[in-house]
C-alpha cells in the first residue's frame, strides 16, 4: 500500500502546550521504518503549514484560538483529499481538533468515489461540542459536532458539503462527557460504547459489528486515535488522563481486526504530548498501534521484541 505520512503541529486546540511536538516523536519512534518493513512504499510529506488566520470573535468568550483552527482546518482538509488519491495518509497530530479537518477532507474524497465514509472515534471523549457549548473553550473538544453537521459553526469554521451521517459514526473507549455534549449525542445516531459497553462485550464484539456495518455499506472508514482512548498506566504522555483505558491487548485487537478488515482509509494519530511522555513509552506505543493496523502480525512482534 502507498502510505502518506502528515505531520500536524497542531497545538492550540488542546489546553496544554506539547501536542505540537507530537509529530516529530511519532517520526523519532520510528513510524515511517515501521510501516516501510511491513512492505509498504512510505512517503513522508513532512508537515503541513496552516493558512494565515483572520480574525473571528465567536459570542462564546471561553473560545481559544479560533482563528488558528479555522486557518488549520482548510490546510488539512485539502491535505487529506489530496493526499487519500490512491493512497493512506496518516496524520501525526498534534491535539484533535485537526479531526475536524481530515474528516472533512476524506469526505470529499469518499464522496468523489461514491463511496460513503464512516468513522471510527477511539477516545475517552466524545468531542461533541459545538462552539456555543464548550464550556473550556479547547477546540479539540469540537470535531466530531463539526464533521458531523451539527449547527453553530458557519461564518466560523469552514463549510461542511458532506458532513458525516451520525449512523456511521461509532465511539470506542468513551468515559468523559460534558452533559451538553451528553444530551446532544443522545439525539444522533452515534453508537456511543464506553469502557462499560467494553467491559460488558469486549472490545472484539463490538468492533466487529461495526465493520461489518461498514463493509455492507461498501464505505470507507476513517480512524481518529486519541491517545487517551488508552489506560494512562500505559500511554502517560497526554493533557488529559482519564483512568480506566483500553488496555494494551485491547487496542492491539481493535487494530488487528481493522486491518484484517481492509476498510480502512485513513487514520490519525493523535494528542500525543511529548512533553509528558516518560522516554518515548507513548510514541513507541502509538507507532506499534499504526504498525498493527498496517497488518503486522503476533510473530512480527514476537521477533522484534526477542
Ligand atoms: C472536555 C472539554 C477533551 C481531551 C478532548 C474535554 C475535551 N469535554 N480533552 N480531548 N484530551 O473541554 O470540552
Ligand atoms: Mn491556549
Ligand atoms: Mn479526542
Ligand atoms: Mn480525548
Amino acid at each position: 500500500m502507498d502510505v502518506r505520512l502528515i505531520g500536524v503541529p497542531l497545538q492550540e486546540g488542546a489546553s496544554q502546550l506539547g501536542c505540537e511536538m507530537g509529530p516529530s516523536a511519532l517520526r523519532v519512534a520510528g513510524i515511517a521504518r515501521a510501516l516501510s518493513s511491513l512492505g509498504h512504499t512510505v512517503i513522508d510529506c513532512g508537515n503541513v503549514a496552516p493558512r494565515t488566520p483572520r480574525p473571528l470573535i465567536h459570542p462564546n468568550r471561553a473560545i481559544h484560538h479560533l482563528p488558528e483552527i479555522a486557518g488549520w482546518l482548510e490546510a488539512l482538509s485539502d491535505a487529506a483529499f489530496r493526499e487519500s488519491d490512491g493512497a493512506m495518509p496518516i496524520f501525526l497530530g498534534g491535539d484533535h481538533a485537526l479531526s475536524a479537518g481530515t474528516v472533512r477532507g476524506m469526505a470529499a474524497r469518499a464522496s468523489a468515489l461514491g463511496r460513503p465514509l464512516f468513522v471510527l472515534w477511539l477516545d475517552a471523549h466524545t468531542d461533541f461540542h459545538t462552539l456555543d457549548t464548550t464550556e473550556s473553550g479547547n477546540l479539540h473538544g469540537t470535531p466530531v459536532a463539526y464533521f458531523t453537521g451539527r449547527s453553530g459553526f458557519s461564518g466560523y469554521f469552514p463549510p461542511v458539503p458532506h458532513p458525516v451521517p451520525t449512523e456511521n459514526v461509532a465511539m470506542l473507549g468513551i468515559r468523559s462527557a460534558d452533559p451538553a455534549e451528553r444530551a446532544a449525542i443522545r439525539q444522533t445516531a452515534v453508537a456511543v460504547h464506553d469502557m462499560r459497553a467494553v467491559d460488558e462485550h469486549g472490545v472484539g464484539v463490538l468492533i466487529r459489528a461495526f465493520i461489518e456495518k461498514v463493509k455492507a455499506a461498501n464505505g470507507l472508514l476513517h480512524v481518529s486515535l486519541d491517545v487517551d482512548f488508552l489506560d494512562p498506566a500505559i500511554a502517560p504522555a497526554v493533557g488529559t488522563t482519564v483512568p480506566g483505558g483500553a488496555t494494551f491487548r485491547e487496542a492491539h485487537l481493535v487494530m488487528e481486526m481493522l486491518h484484517d478488515s481492509g476498510l480502512v482509509s485513513s487514520l490519525d494519530l493523535v494528542e500525543l504530548n511529548p512533553f509528558l511522555d516518560e522516554r518515548g513509552r507513548t510514541a513507541l506505543l502509538m507507532v506499534d498501534l499504526a504498525a498493527s493496523l498496517m497488518g503486522r502480525s503476533v510473530l512480527d512482534r514476537m521477533t522484534r521484541a526477542g
